[in-house]
């Protein structure tokens, strides 16, 4: 099947969207447009424990959604990162086409463009290059991008590095809703816990305030874990608007996903969010979801309910979930 990609569209100088990627009314950027004055919360991961959990507990209250500082990734990685990731996006259409994935046939690795279900649905103005990074076990380096030669080289480290700001993090919101720090990890699967590439590229837009990157969703993930490049884009969804989220160099940016809503019975929020595309400048974003095994079963944890805080959710495993969600069913 021969999939149009939305890069390819906009290196063919287009001079008018096409009418699949122009939203609704309501949707539109141009009617839309984010609150001022309102910033997120950035949050040291340098400052004494209960000072982190105490703050990172609260963002994962009010917002779903925090910045992390002092997270002991190196800047040079992170660049390293996103340079091996530029760089598999410049090579020609044809070569980057050997690696197209086809959800059709449930192979979701790989280079993709989302397609719509039906004529009417809008479709998002994104390329992708997804991949599970670990466990070793699940991991197939068949999928991964051969060039860069240094792709796998630079990619297996920042695994490593995003696996311990996880292990932190996730310990952290344990802490936070008054459990012991393995409580959350060992919900999700322990050492089976996943963690998924995705690269997101959004190339420059002729008319970006009538389209959207990503549109408004929260992730089905536990959390997620973003770097973006400069140019800015992400917005959340807070108190009936749209916040940006501003770009801070270095700073991880974190998300809570469905998932850790649901083990908290609530008391974290799933951020809803979306991404914004640019006239002249090509936004990307490394996006690194940490999410259970299928099998996990996820449910709100027995020590947080009781008669007085009944379950919000319904238990089930992540691969029943997961169906749901990407079917458009209730949970
Ligand atoms: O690019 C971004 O900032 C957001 C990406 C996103 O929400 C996603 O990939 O699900």
């Amino acid at each position: 099947m021969v999939v149009e990609r939305v890069q390819a569209l906009s290196i063919a100088g287009l001079k008018e969207l096409p009418a699949q990627f122009i939203r609704p009314d309501h949707e539109r950027p141009e009617n839309s447009k984010a609150v001022e004055g309102v910033s997120v919360q950035v949050v040291s991961l340098s400052q004494p424990r209960h000072s982190v959990v105490n703050e990172i507990a609260a963002a994962a209250a009010e917002w779903g959604f925090f910045l992390v500082t002092d997270h002991g990734i190196p800047p040079s990685l992170i660049r390293r990162l996103q340079e091996v990731g530029r760089v598999f996006f410049e090579l020609p259409q044809e070569e980057k086409e050997t690696y197209a994935n086809d959800p059709s046939c449930g192979r979701l690795e790989g280079y993709g463009t989302k397609m719509t279900k039906n004529h009417e649905e809008k479709v998002e103005w994104i390329d992708y290059f997804y991949h599970v990074m670990s466990p070793p076990s699940k991991v197939n380096h068949q999928y991964w991008p051969k060039i860069p030669t240094t792709y796998r080289e630079v990619t297996e480290e920042y695994n490593k590095e995003v696996l311990r700001v996880t292990d932190k993090v996730l310990e952290v919101l344990s802490e936070g809703l008054g459990l012991e720090g393995k409580a959350l990890k060992r919900s999700l699967g322990g050492e089976e816990m996943e963690l998924e590439m995705k690269i997101n590229m959004y190339p420059p837009c002729p008319q970006p305030q009538l389209a959207l990157g990503v549109e408004p969703h929260t992730d089905m993930s536990a959390l997620t874990i973003l770097v973006p490049n400069d140019v800015p884009g992400l917005q959340l969804w807070k108190d009936n608007h749209w916040v940006a989220a501003d770009y801070l160099r270095n700073a991880l940016f974190i998300h809570i996903g469905d998932q850790i809503e649901v083990l908290s019975n609530g008391k974290y929020k799933s951020v809803l969010h979306r991404s914004l595309v640019n006239k002249d400048s090509t936004r990307m974003s490394w996006a690194v979801f940490c999410v259970p095994p299928n099998e996990a079963i996820i449910g709100p944890l027995s020590e947080l309910v009781d008669e007085k805080n009944p379950p919000k959710f319904s238990t089930k495993t992540y691969a029943e979930y997961r169906y749901r969600k990407l079917n458009k069913l209730p949970q």
